[in-house]
């Protein structure tokens, strides 16, 4: 059994969490009722009150809050706490739109802090541990989260930011460095600059590498374990929520344990908004129970996995969500199938002859949508010889074709030509939403 950082909530019966949830969601949704106006303006357009809520049951009776909800009162508009109880701002990056603004107050920092905690004992931190926070400091939340969180359990933080890689390394050595928190790409890039500089893993102290913050397989955490030759573990978070620290993977690997004292989840049909049974795969809601700044009732992340109630072996309770294999803002349709990028990474990896890096070209040619696939070759695969690279590249297509159903173009492009990313790998350009 591995550690915990809080026993109590991190192995509750499913009856005490209950009880804890419910009597934390009626708090919350009070809160949010009398200020925050345009949630107050949904529940009485619903005709539901406050009152109605006594339980987690009671859950499906409120209505939804999205993303454009809190575009519709930027800045500030969704919080409900005075602005003077707000200590700190940050703000989702603003991929798909304009940004969006989160605040948080001195408990909520709290919170944060404590579930960033549960997540980095469940990677194997203690409070002899030096974690090297590689993940950005500023607006986005990955940095600050992991970086308070380190500080929390005792551990010492090296708060590097993203980039630089060949510092990142000298800073890996000379500091002893045991845990390396960045995105799963941005791993792949130190592991390109450990081979460049011929520092090897083993002489290293690393012992585990904490990756989220953007989509990542199973595949690619082999490849990232063989190639670091640590455990590499994923976490979860979105700005809206909290930031990193709403779930965690355990030793077990087996799913991400979610912080459901504080955040409670459920999946839904995203069309109908129906609420989906266990294992059933849908879009993930939750709503913060606990936080006070920017409280969130039923948020719909657009993220696609499923939850598991089961007891996990590490000892823990809390329910776990499958690996978000995607946004359902990220899924492509192309020539009316749709298509995760996930799914492409893994057939990609389950080949073994190219590297983790890839870009996925899609467009339009006259009324025929049109899917290329940039893939780098490994180095030690890499080849010259023409008919070696088209024999290849159609094994890959056909792979493509016969786990998508869709023909794709292949282009096999020399090692370390695709653009690497510090934070998050942009692995699609979609031409059609271009013009
Ligand atoms: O990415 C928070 C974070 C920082 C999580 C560091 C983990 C580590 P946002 O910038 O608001 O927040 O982006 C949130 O990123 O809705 C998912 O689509 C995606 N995402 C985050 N973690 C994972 C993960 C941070 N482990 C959005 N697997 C989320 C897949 C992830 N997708």
């Amino acid at each position: 059994m591995g550690n915990m950082w809080d026993q109590k909530y991190e192995s509750m019966s499913r009856e005490d969490m209950r009880a804890v949830q419910s009597e934390r969601l009626a708090d919350c949704v009070r809160r949010v009722y009398h200020n925050v106006p345009f949630f107050r303006a949904k529940m009485d357009e619903m005709g539901v009150s406050p009152d109605d809520i006594r339980s987690v049951d009671d859950l499906k009776k409120l209505p939804f809050t999205t993303k454009q909800d809190l575009r519709d009162t930027y800045p500030y508009g969704s919080f409900a706490t005075p602005m003077s109880d707000i200590v700190r701002i940050h703000a989702s990056s603003g991929t798909t739109g304009k940004q969006t603004v989160v605040g948080y107050t001195k408990n909520d920092l709290r919170t944060w802090s404590e579930v960033m905690a549960r997540t980095l004992t469940a990677a194997e931190a203690t409070k002899h541990d030096f974690v090297q926070v590689a993940y950005g400091y500023g607006l986005f939340t990955g940095g600050l989260g992991v970086h308070y969180g380190t500080e929390y359990i005792g551990a010492t933080v090296i708060p590097i930011s993203g980039g630089n890689s060949k510092r990142q390394v000298q800073v890996m050595q000379d500091f002893g460095t045991t845990v390396l928190a960045c995105t799963p790409s941005y791993s792949l890039s130190l592991a390109e600059t450990l081979l460049e500089l011929e520092v090897k893993p083993a002489d290293l102290k690393l012992k585990s590498v904490v990756l989220g913050a953007e989509p990542w397989t199973n595949e690619m955490r082999k490849d990232i374990e063989q190639k670091l030759g640590v455990h590499a573990y994923d976490i979860y978070g979105l700005s809206e929520i909290i930031g990193p620290g709403v779930a965690f993977e355990c030793e077990c690997q087996n799913g991400l344990h979610i912080s459901e004292d504080h955040f409670i989840p459920e999946i839904i049909n995203p069309d109908t908004g129906e609420v989906l049974a266990e294992g059933e795969v849908g879009e993930l809601v939750f709503t913060t129970v606990t936080k006070e700044g920017l409280p969130l009732i039923r948020y719909r992340t657009r993220d696609i996995t499923s939850l598991h109630y089961g007891k996990c072996d590490c000892g823990r309770t809390l329910v776990r969500m499958n690996r978000v294999s995607g946004r359902s803002d990220d899924m492509l349709i192309i020539r009316g199938v749709n298509v995760f990028p996930s799914q492409i990474e893994s057939v990609l990896l389950e080949m073994g002859e190219t590297a983790s890096h890839y870009l996925i070209i899609v467009d339009r040619v006259g009324i025929l949508d049109t899917m290329e696939v940039l893939v780098e070759m490994s180095p030690e695969y890499f080849s010259d010889e023409v008919r070696a690279l088209e024999k290849l590249e159609k094994k890959i297509r056909s792979a493509i074709e016969s786990t998508l159903g869709i023909s794709s173009k292949v282009r096999l492009v020399e090692p370390k030509t695709i653009e690497r990313s510090e934070g998050k790998a942009k692995r699609v350009i979609d031409k059609r939403k271009l013009s």
